[in-house]
């Protein structure tokens, strides 16, 4: 590979007009790991970021009550024991603070900032065919030429910011919990709105109930819930799993999520109260075992998922009491498991609290906003200072069609997926050679996943296959037609085995208006998953063209 470096300095202080061998869009969790990776191979290799500092969704997703549900001492890089083991977490499930602190820790550890430049946007990429580069803009009108681009953008980076009209007509604050400013929101004696009561919204309300003067959740969907048990860690608890460093590490990549735990029990095998005994030692365990470790079965069969939907729906009843409470904020129209599930800590008492009211949006939904607070449809104005927009993410797919991606022939990235939702493993897409993807649709790292843990199979991958074609002296690899109609094939039908797939939610795209449904992610599982790549990458790349 040649690399023609030239030395003029643009106005950031970076050379202007150089041409890198690998540009990487994002410095967090995936673009942190593909730089360091990229970088001990000897390429020349910069990641660009639109955030002021290493994190990704930890930078962005500083809202208040923002924290993992994966537990910490799993939310991590494998690769590297001393990495491992130089961070000691407080807890089972942190804060954003912390785990922001920590995505410190690691671009320090690893020195990554210095080819890391921030607060700049990439606003398009072209593939120039003579060139055999990408030639990638910022919004500050750079222009910056690359061989390979990799694309570590994150699945949920694209947030719903504008989903209402009026938005501007507002006289108090807004805020979308993704771009939750850094300064201190002062909630006391305000009338708070939360719109959204997914993930987000749940972590955001169980925070803020007991310090705002009015609360006013507008509930559209209602959620499955499981109460997280979140024990502080001391020096005991850290040196513990520690120790468990090399059986994490063979561990994870291999579980169907990425999780420590696997589905460990088979629904027909097991007697009513057996059945009842595997599930509450589940529920009491306090993290997602429940919907991760139980019953593979329940999202596939609609008799098991029923009953273990009607397991948690009376959790939630034993807690919510009010029968108003009850019908608002208990699903009964899809099963436990088809959407993300929530961890949370007293979330649904707070609905009990005397300055918390549940607005319902059934038949009656959110029709603007205007100057003192949301107006629905019935004509009614609930009066606010403080308006949370908790309404989720373009995910998977929103990161990279905001960009104006062309690829072979100018063809668009966004019209292409505007049509249809295609990739080949999540990692490349035909048409768009030399672009390699992490955590967009059609794999694992989509949704169904212990983030990092997808993340470093995907960066590992990516890099192991640009180190190949260097040694092979090629320049430009992309998947041919049929090995992504081969692989969205294989995907649509193992997708369509889960009951996931017959529900409504950001896991199929619903949320947004206008997107091709598609379940995003890949539903074999992690394991099988990195099998399948691995298997491609012995084949020397089996399936893609190169050249
Ligand atoms: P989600 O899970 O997509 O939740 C978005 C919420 O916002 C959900 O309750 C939506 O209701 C609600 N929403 C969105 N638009 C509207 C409108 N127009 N009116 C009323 N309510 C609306 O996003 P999160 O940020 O909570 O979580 C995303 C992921 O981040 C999460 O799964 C974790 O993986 C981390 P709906 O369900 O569409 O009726």
């Amino acid at each position: 590979m040649t690399t023609n470096h030239k030395t003029a300095v643009s106005k950031n202080g970076k050379a202007a007009g150089e041409k890198l061998d690998a540009m990487i869009i994002g410095a967090g969790v995936a673009g942190l790991y593909q730089l360091h990776m990229l970088r001990k191979q000897g390429l020349k290799v910069r990641a660009y970021d639109k955030a002021s500092d290493v994190g990704g969704t930890w930078y962005w997703n500083r809202y208040p009550g923002a924290r993992f549900d994966s537990e910490a001492y799993i939310y991590q890089y494998l690769f590297s024991e001393d990495l491992y083991k130089g961070w000691s977490w407080s807890e089972r499930f942190p804060g954003q603070p912390e785990i922001e602190r920590w995505m410190h820790y690691v671009a320090d550890s690893l020195d990554l900032r210095k080819d890391i430049q921030f607060d700049t946007a990439i606003t398009g990429a072209s593939w120039n065919e003579d060139s055999r580069s990408w030639n990638v803009e910022t919004a500050d009108g750079e222009t910056v030429e690359t061989r390979f681009l990799i694309a570590c953008c994150g699945m949920l980076s694209a947030p719903m910011t504008d989903p209402f009209p009026g938005q501007d007509s507002f006289k108090g604050q807004i805020f979308h919990t993704a771009r939750w400013p850094r300064e201190p929101i002062d909630f006391a004696s305000k009338r708070v709105g939360v719109v959204g009561i997914g993930a987000t919204g749940i972590q955001v309300i169980q925070t803020i109930a007991d310090k705002v003067e009015e609360l006013k959740v507008f509930v559209r969907t209602p959620q499955y819930v499981l109460p997280m048990k979140n024990p502080k860690y001391g020096p005991k608890e850290v040196a513990a799993y520690k120790d468990r460093f090399e059986d994490l590490k063979s561990k994870l990549p291999h579980t169907f999520t990425g999780f420590e735990y696997d589905f460990e029990h088979t629904w027909a095998e097991l007697s009513p109260e057996q059945r009842r005994d595997v599930l509450e030692q589940v529920y009491a365990d306090g993290s997602l075992k429940l919907w991760l470790a139980s019953f593979g079965e329940m999202f596939f069969d609609e008799a098991v998922n029923a009953e273990v939907s009607d397991f948690v729906r009376e959790k939630m009843r034993a807690r919510l009491k009010d029968e108003r409470l009850c019908d608002l904020l208990i699903p009964k129209n899809y099963g436990f498991g088809t959407h993300r599930v929530p961890l949370e800590t007293d979330y649904l008492e707070a609905y009990l609290r005397s300055n918390v009211e549940a607005i319902s949006l059934r038949d009656n939904p959110i029709e603007r906003i205007v100057p003192e607070g949301i107006q629905t449809a019935d004509g009614r104005v609930v009066p606010l200072d403080i308006i949370v927009l908790a309404t989720g993410f373009d995910a998977g797919t929103g990161a990279l069609t905001r960009m104006n991606i062309r690829g072979r022939e100018g063809r668009s990235l966004t019209e292409d997926w505007g049509k249809d939702i295609r990739t080949t493993m999540g990692l490349q897409i035909h048409g768009y050679p030399n672009l390699f993807t992490t955590a967009v649709p059609l794999a694992p790292s989509a949704a169904l996943c212990n983030m990092t843990t997808c993340l470093q199979q995907q960066t590992e991958w990516i890099s192991d296959c640009i180190a190949h074609l260097r040694e092979k002296g090629l320049q430009v690899m992309e998947p041919s037609r049929e090995t992504e109609d081969r692989w969205v094939a294989h995907h649509d039908e193992t997708a369509a085995a889960t009951l996931i797939s017959k529900t409504t939610s950001w896991y199929l795209g619903s949320n947004v208006p206008g997107k091709p449904r598609r379940v995003l992610s890949y539903t074999g599982g992690v394991g099988a998953y990195r099998k399948i790549c691995d298997e491609i990458a012995a084949k020397g790349y089996e399936g893609f063209v190169k050249q």
